[in-house]
C-alpha cells in the first residue's frame, strides 16, 4: 500500500492547522490597531503562593530548624532573610525549591486564576503569564508549565512567557510582588502594579507604584484607566 494518500493527508492537515493559527493571530492584530491591551501577570507570589508553599515544605523539611513566619518575612529575597538569620539556613531555604514538585505543588492564590481567566475573556485584552524560573532549571520551567495548564488550561500554554529579564518584555501593565524589577531595558513599556505580598506589605506607599491588595482589589479598574 502506498504511503502517500497518509503523507498528503498530514501534510494537508498541517497546512489547515497553519491556516488556522494564522487565522487567530491575524484576527487578533488586525483589530488591534494598536487599541487592544497587554496584560502580563507574574506567576509566583501573584497567582502561585510561592511564599505559603516555601514555608510549609521548609518546615516539614527542617523541624528543628529556626523559620520566619509569613509576617515576619521582609524583603523579596527569601533565601537572604534566612542567610541573615543563621548563615546556613540560605542553602536550606534554597534547598526547597530547586526540589522536584516544589512549583508543580503551589497552591493558586486566592482569586488569581478566576482574574486571570475573566481578563483573559475581556474584549480587546492579551494576557501574558510572565514568571521568572530558578536557574537550577530541571524541574521548574516544566513544572511552571505544568502549573499553568492544570490551574488555567492547555490553551494558556499559548501565553507563557519565561524569562529572568522582564524589562525587554512589551507590555502595557506588569502585574507583579517583585517591588524593583530592573534588567538591560532601563524604560520598560510597561506600568508596574505592585502586586502585594508578605514580603512588600509594609513598603511605603510610594509615588511609583501603583499596588493591588489582592485580587478582590480593583484590577478591571486599573485594566480600564490603561485603556484611556
Ligand atoms: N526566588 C529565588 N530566591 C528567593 C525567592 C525567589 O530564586 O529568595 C525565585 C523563585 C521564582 C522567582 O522562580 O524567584 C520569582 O520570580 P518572579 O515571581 O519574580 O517571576
Ligand atoms: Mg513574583
Amino acid at each position: 500500500m502506498s504511503l502517500l494518500p497518509k503523507i498528503v493527508t498530514l501534510r494537508d492537515r498541517g497546512r489547515i492547522l497553519l491556516h488556522d493559527q494564522f487565522k487567530y493571530i491575524s484576527a487578533k492584530m488586525s483589530s488591534s490597531s494598536g487599541k487592544r491591551l497587554r496584560v502580563l501577570v507574574d506567576m509566583d507570589g501573584v497567582i502561585a503562593d510561592f511564599e505559603g508553599g516555601f514555608l510549609k515544605k521548609y518546615r516539614a523539611r527542617y523541624p528543628n530548624e529556626p523559620y520566619i513566619t509569613l509576617e515576619d518575612r521582609r524583603g523579596f529575597w527569601v533565601s537572604s532573610q534566612y542567610g541573615n538569620l543563621r548563615s546556613d539556613l540560605c542553602e536550606k531555604a534554597i534547598s526547597i525549591w530547586e526540589s522536584k514538585d516544589f512549583f508543580i505543588e503551589l497552591e493558586p492564590l486566592p482569586g488569581g486564576v478566576q482574574a486571570v481567566k475573566e481578563m483573559a475573556k475581556m474584549e480587546n485584552t492579551d494576557v501574558f503569564i510572565c514568571t521568572s524560573p530558578i536557574k537550577h532549571y530541571i524541574h521548574c520551567p516544566g513544572e511552571k508549565y505544568a502549573w499553568i495548564e492544570k490551574h488555567l488550561g492547555y490553551d494558556f500554554l499559548d501565553q507563557i512567557i519565561l524569562t529572568r529579564d522582564k524589562t525587554v518584555v512589551t507590555g502595557d501593565v506588569l502585574i507583579d510582588d517583585k517591588p524593583d524589577i530592573l534588567g538591560v531595558e532601563p524604560n520598560p513599556s510597561w506600568e508596574h502594579i505592585l502586586f502585594t505580598a508578605c514580603h512588600n506589605k509594609h513598603i511605603l506607599p510610594s509615588s511609583s507604584h501603583r499596588r493591588l491588595l489582592s485580587w478582590a482589589d480593583d484590577w478591571r479598574g486599573i485594566l480600564e484607566n490603561k485603556r484611556l
